[in-house]
């Protein structure tokens, strides 16, 4: 510990207060008849390397800085060309040393000059501050107002007197580091600078101060209570409610309620004697009623994601568009709730939410997670000297956001551990806002809180909790308290790289369990920012990229969206499981089942349509007539009988719900829900035309079978109909995924480590046998790694009729296993020129055995790279489920067709090592060839980057196993050599 110092010894920067000269804390507005001057644009700008490199001589009138570099505002600077961002996930990237911060402490020097409006009135003023990381120090016309923390909260300094007509000079200092970076510990980078707005707003005499919307809304007598406190007094009017009352005085109206999945808002004008200010109310009452969190009286579901801010070229400085793309995405897909990580996202996003329809946590700008890493000493949560600035933090937050129906929690901060400043938090909103509900996770105890919150629970430790018979606390009455309480998972399903698996059997516990009101995935978006390779190509940047002494690689890319907001299937996937309608048919009795899981909603807003398709093609369709059904309830639908139609091997009904008109955040036709059911058939009887062929040995050390050559020696295929072909080879291996990976803490969760020592990354193929007899070609290959004496005894069995050549595998295991396997499956190399891949079975997108719900039966064609996901640090991915058969072609239509037992299909441009080997897309290089894996089966994906790992039904366990396929050339336009001409060879 260091010594004790003088308070006057630290530094503003360093002192652990929450800064000097600041207005009190109140609401945020985006808009009134007051004159605002905004303030972004191009400032001047300079860094120091130290906090005192420059004196504060800038901050003078008539200095001069037009030597200096220009800067926009709002940004970050490390990502405009001026140092550079650096991610660290819990470590803090200078000692712990509370409060003080390293002399090495970049420092932004920023000036801006501006003139008023010719119309601007005079008087008072204030100047808004929405986002600055992580201190500010700020001056106008020389004169100093204040310095501030709190990176992700607003700010106002009383300026009017100060301001001149013409010429006006805002200087403004930034230091990187503070002893606010003690409390901004969020997992994400770091990135100084001016990253959300700067205003001048104009206070004529009487303008409102602050107002806090008290709205609620009961749900037996179907009334709203509203009272809206305001200083100074004044009028509120809300012309569809026939309202214009004083403010301060309730009143009680029939109204519509406020969900998020009916954001009802009604207008209205809050008006002072010196400003009018147009509001939107919406009346929700929020409450944790007999151990179970309902809204307006009714249980809600969290189907949330984690959202922290970010743009892969702007960092936290986002632009309006892109939360309203952030919140369209997220309705697109079926979330309806978001837990702002770690800290108030920018406030017109919060409209945004009251708008579109959103449940919100919103969370304070905390995080102390560091001081884990020194066994929680020093820990500012519970060290008085910071409460303040943690009291400072909480009010910031509630004063601004407490007006917005979509905020149903608070939130204290993220991982914090365990003290006094977090109750001292706890009890001040308490206080301030009975109205709604406090979260916290970092404390099991649940002392401070009102929901029992967790992350990465497994799904076996969620069930307990969800039948309330989980482990007790020590201390009973604690015990009983949390025993009591509503449980949601504030974070679950890592979404790092290739997953989360097992959503699905979360979500079945959040249908099951009143108590388990569901959860929020970890996290919205990958935070890669945009780089430029060498070859001109864009790729993103993580952890480690940027020279840092300390990171933690690409664990800030762990999103359903990709950095540049494509969804990546594990969004698609989530929006499957979270439907709020659950279909389910029973053809054989020809029967459908609707289940409405909306929190409030009845269908109305959907309508139903069917198709049955043959074998991947549309046969029928029509639509459903689906009764009111309220949320909860069920309706039974009566399948259309169809005429016989043509055979054919399997039919499947579709049945989608989708949007019967538009809506805010998507036309009529968007689909919400969906399920496939087979339909009961009579396979077609299939004839394949040719006679068998036997297997030759012809010149050259070759041998001949149907459309096939094969290498004499080592029994490998060598071409098919003329196509050159390598392989097929057994193949167990995968590019690990970041699931596969593991958390760096938990050596249990490391699997490829377990299967780099088992050596699966290097199988040595050793030839046993190649026999021909009878009809036959057999090949009987011992597949082992060096220095180990575990095996898989291979054998190869080929055989052919007519055109088509089919393969038979046996897989044996051979000594002890102590791994699952990554696949199991062939391998074949093929010529690069088939690009296109047309297939029957699951798609569109990728799937894997325990992320497979979205991915439905149908006929599907892509390109090889529209198959590939490209992962931020690349690894497996890509595999299509349950395929029945697959065409890969050359432009001319010619190819290879393979037709399998329900199989997974992998195609890629590059290896399976090359893909391994690379840690950005720009590493992945084509390799002229086309790659090609034919799974039999695929361990699962778990969720084991930060999180339960498979689960054991996804588990790729060794046992032995046999499968098939069978190779039919595809001759095309021009197709190459027809299969009779080899067989003459
Ligand atoms: C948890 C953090 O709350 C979150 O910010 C993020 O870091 C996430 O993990 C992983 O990406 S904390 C973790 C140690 C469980």
């Amino acid at each position: 510990m260091h010594e004790a110092e003088p308070a006057e010894a630290l530094a503003y920067y360093e002192d652990p207060g929450p800064g000097t000269g600041a207005l009190p804390p109140r609401a945020w507005w985006a808009a009134s008849d007051a004159r605002r001057v905004a303030l972004g644009g191009q400032w001047r700008f300079r860094l120091g390397d130290r906090a005192d490199t420059y004196d504060d001589g800038f901050a003078a009138p008539g200095y001069d800085a037009s030597g200096w570099d220009l800067l926009p505002v709002p940004s970050h600077w490390v990502l405009q060309g001026h140092g550079s961002p650096a991610y660290t996930n819990v470590r803090y990237p200078f000692p712990v040393d509370p409060p003080y911060v390293p002399t090495e402490n970049p420092t932004g020097d920023h000036l801006r000059a501006f003139d008023l409006p010719d119309d601007w009135p005079g008087g008072a003023a204030v100047l808004r501050f929405d986002g600055v990381e992580s201190c500010a120090r700020v001056w106008l016309n020389g004169t100093e107002l204040g310095t501030f923390k709190g990176s992700r909260l607003p700010v106002e300094f009383e300026v009017g007197e100060l301001l001149l007509p013409r010429g006006n000079v805002l200087a403004v200092r930034v230091h990187q580091w503070s002893s606010g970076s003690y409390l901004e510990d969020q997992d994400m980078w770091w990135m100084p600078g001016i990253f959300r707005e700067v205003t001048l707003i104009e206070r004529p005499e009487g303008a409102v101060t602050d107002f806090f919307v008290h709205c609620g809304y009961d749900h037996v007598t179907g009334t709203g209570t509203l009272r809206v406190d305001c200083e100074p007094g004044g009028t509120l009017t809300v012309p569809e409610l026939g309202l214009d009352i004083p403010t301060g005085e309730p009143v009680i109206v029939p109204v519509e309620p406020w969900s998020a999945e009916r954001p009802r808002l009604y207008d209205a004008e809050l008006a002072t004697e010196g400003e009018r200010i147009p509001l939107r109310i919406g009346f929700r009452s929020v409450a944790v009623e007999d151990g179970v969190l309902k809204v307006n009286g009714r249980r809600i579901v969290f189907r949330g994601v984690n959202r922290h801010e970010f743009d892969p070229d702007r960092g936290r400085a986002l632009d309006q568009e892109t939360m309203r793309e952030d919140l369209l995405l997220m309705k697109r897909h079926n979330v309806n709730a978001v837990r702002t990580s770690h800290y108030p996202p920018h406030p017109a996003f919060l409209d945004l939410c009251d708008e579109l329809g959103m449940w919100v946590i919103d969370e304070c700008d905390l995080e102390t997670h560091g001081f884990q890493e020194v066994g929680w000493r020093g820990n500012p949560v519970d060290d008085a000297r910071w409460t303040p600035a943690l009291l400072d933090r909480a009010a910031r937050m509630v004063e601004r956001d407490k007006n917005h129906p979509s905020v149903v929690m608070w939130s204290l901060g993220n991982e914090c551990g365990t003290g006094a400043g977090l109750s001292a938090m706890a009890s001040w909103i308490r206080e301030r806002d009975p109205a709604r509900p406090i979260h916290y996770e970092g404390d099991l105890s649940c002392a401070d809180t009102d929901v029992y919150s967790r992350m990465y629970a497994d799904h076996a430790e969620s069930e307990l909790i969800g039948r309330r018979t989980e482990a007790p606390l020590a201390d009973a009455g604690l015990d009983e308290r949390r025993r009591a309480m509503p449980y949601i998972l504030c974070e679950y399903a890592h979404a790092m790289g290739n997953g989360p698996g097992g959503l699905s059997e979360y979500q079945r516990i959040f249908d099951t369990y009143e108590r388990c009101q569901g959860g929020f995935v970890w996290e919205w978006i990958d935070h890669g920012l945009r780089r430029t390779a060498p070859d001109g190509s864009h790729y993103f940047a993580y952890g480690g990229d940027f020279g840092e002494e300390l990171h933690d690689g690409n664990f800030v890319c762990d999103g359903l969206l990709f950095p540049d907001r494509t969804p990546s299937p594990g969004l698609v996937e989530y929006k499957k499981v979270i439907e709020p309608v659950r279909i389910t048919g029973d053809a054989e009795r020809g029967q459908v089942t609707v289940t409405n899981l909306y929190d409030v909603a009845d269908l109305g807003g959907l309508s139903f349509r069917w198709t049955y398709e043959v074998d991947g093609e549309p046969a029928d369709s029509g639509r459903f007539e689906v009764p009111a059904t309220g949320p909860g309830e069920s309706a039974l639908l009566e399948l259309p009988r169809l005429p016989a139609d043509r055979a054919g091997d399997e039919a499947w009904w579709t049945v989608r719900a989708v949007l019967a008109e538009d809506t805010a955040w998507a036309p009529a036709g968007h689909e919400v829900a969906w399920a496939q059911f087979a339909a009961p058939r009579q396979p077609a009887g299939r004839a394949h035309r040719g006679r068998p062929h036997s297997p030759r040995r012809a010149g050259g050390g070759l041998i001949t079978l149907g459309p096939a050559v094969f290498d004499a020696a080592t029994g490998a295929l060598r071409t098919l109909a003329g196509t050159p072909v390598e392989g097929p080879r057994l193949d167990v291996w995968r590019a690990p995924t970041d699931n596969d990976r593991g958390m760096d803490w938990f050596a249990e969760s490391r699997l490829d480590r377990a299967w780099r020592t088992a050596g699966l990354h290097r199988m040595r193929h050793r030839v046993a046998r190649v026999a021909v007899g009878g009809d036959m070609l057999t090949v009987a290959v011992r597949v082992a790694p060096a220095a180990a004496d575990h095996a898989l005894h291979t054998v190869f069995t080929w055989t052919a009729t007519g055109d088509r050549l089919r393969l038979e595998v046996a897989v044996t295991p051979e000594g002890a296993w102590s791994v699952p396997l990554p696949r199991l499956g062939v391998r074949l190399g093929l010529p690069g020129q088939l690009e296109r891949v047309s297939w029957y079975g699951a798609g569109p997108g990728e799937a894997y055995p325990d992320s497979r719900a979205a991915a439905r039966i149908g006929r599907w064609s892509a390109t090889v790279d529209e198959l590939q996901t490209p992962y931020v640090r690349p690894q497996e991915n890509g595999a299509r489920a349950g395929v029945r058969w697959a065409e890969l072609t050359r432009p001319d239509g010619s190819g290879l067709r393979i037709e399998g037992e329900p199989f997974w299909l992998t195609a890629r441009p590059w290896t399976t090592e090359a893909l391994d080997a690379a840690a950005h897309t720009c590493d992945l290089v084509r390799s002229g060839r086309l790659w090609v894996t034919l799974d039999h089966a695929l361990q699962g994906l778990g969720s084991a980057s930060c999180g339960p790992g498979v689960l054991p039904a996804h588990r790729l366990d060794v046992r032995p196993a046999a499968f098939s396929f069978t190779f039919v050339p595809l001759g095309g336009t021009a197709g190459p050599t027809a299969p009779t001409d080899l067989e003459q060879q």
